[in-house]
């Protein structure tokens, strides 16, 4: 557990820091309050041991500013312990009023002392775990299961952003829609859980795809995700006909690369995609259904004129 130590006496703080250290944990000294905040923002302390009247920045003011910079994380709190000269009830009332979690004498009793860090670093370690699963949710809600891809959820999200972009500098939104050729045919003949297989293939494919062509693009990072069933998008936020024209191709060779067999799909022979590409101006009014319907609508010119290519619109 790592201790951020508050105090503006030296010599108060080498003897806390000499009976912390002996019980294994690991401080670090900040001289006053200020020098508290930049510490707590350098090593992310498990566990804050504050003293009061401090110069430059006293330990309320502190608190209050570390509470603040918390307020922008999920599910942070460090806790925070008043270290007080003397055990009386408004030093406890101050202390919880200022964002602090407890208090304890500088002269505490070493099993007390003991005892609180056993109990602290018990929340230091609920609060890691909280921290990790938090995470992993945040994953799971943006994720497709099967394709590990984003999600429509993600997708809806982030296509609201663009459209919501400030001050629009008239980008050019491209939407790529692109379509599995013949799937139903590909589940027929291979079973329902080689076409998993072969969707997880496929989205592998454009995400290599998407993020080599990331790396030749400039502008904002386009994305993948899985939009529904056999079908997947591609947004390119600062796009153009020629740039969806490079995205779109380096989908159909990342295909082409993977060549997963498909006896039943016309001549191709293996698995191909359709793409259908629209290209959208948030700022002149165009809007997020028209973009993905023009999409569409270019993805069903690609099926009719004899799949694996792209249109654009
Ligand atoms: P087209 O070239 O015109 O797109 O023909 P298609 O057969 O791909 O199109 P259709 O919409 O008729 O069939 C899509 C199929 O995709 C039907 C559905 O069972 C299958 N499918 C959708 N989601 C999944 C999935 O998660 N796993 C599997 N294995 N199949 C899926
Ligand atoms: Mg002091
Ligand atoms: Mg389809
Ligand atoms: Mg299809």
């Amino acid at each position: 557990m790592k201790i951020l130590l508050v105090d503006d006496s030296r010599s108060t703080a080498a003897i806390m820091l000499a009976r912390l250290t002996s019980l294994g944990y690991e401080v670090t000294h900040a001289l006053d309050g200020r020098e508290a905040v930049d510490l707590f923002r350098k090593i992310a302390p498990d566990l804050i041991l504050m003293d009061i009247e401090m110069p430059v920045m006293n330990g309320f003011e502190a608190t209050t500013r570390i509470r603040a910079e918390e307020a922008t994380y999920k599910w942070a709190w460090t806790p925070i312990i008043f270290l007080t000269a003397s055990d009386t009830q408004d030093n406890l009332v101050m202390a919880i009023e200022a964002g602090g979690d407890d208090f304890i004498l500088k002269k505490v009793p070493e099993p007390i002392l003991h005892a609180k860090m056993k109990a602290m670093s018990r929340i230091a370690r609920l609060r890691a775990d909280l921290s990790i699963a938090n995470r992993q949710l945040e994953e799971m809600a943006t994720r497709d299961r099967l394709t590990g891809l984003y999600n429509r959820r993600y997708l809806d999200m982030q296509v609201d952003a663009l459209w919501d972009r400030p001050a629009n500098d008239g980008a050019v939104v491209a939407v790529l829609m692109i379509d599995v050729d013949n799937f139903k045919k590909y589940n027929d003949r291979y079973g329902h859980q080689a076409g998993d297989d072969c969707l997880a293939g496929v989205a592998k494919a454009i995400s290599s795809a998407v993020a080599g062509f990331n790396s030749s693009h400039s502008g904002k990072e386009s994305f993948a995700a899985r939009y529904g069933g056999e079908e997947f998008a591609v947004i390119i936020p600062d796009g153009s006909g020629a740039a969806a024209t490079d995205c779109a191709q380096a989908v159909h060779d990342a295909l082409k690369a993977l060549a997963i067999t498909h006896e039943t799909n016309g001549d191709f022979g293996v698995v191909t995609v359709s793409i259908g590409v629209s290209l959208s101006v948030p700022a002149a009014g165009a809007t997020i259904a028209n973009a993905f319907r023009q999409a569409d609508a270019a993805l069903y010119q690609s099926k009719e004129s004899g799949r694996s290519r792209t249109t654009i619109v």
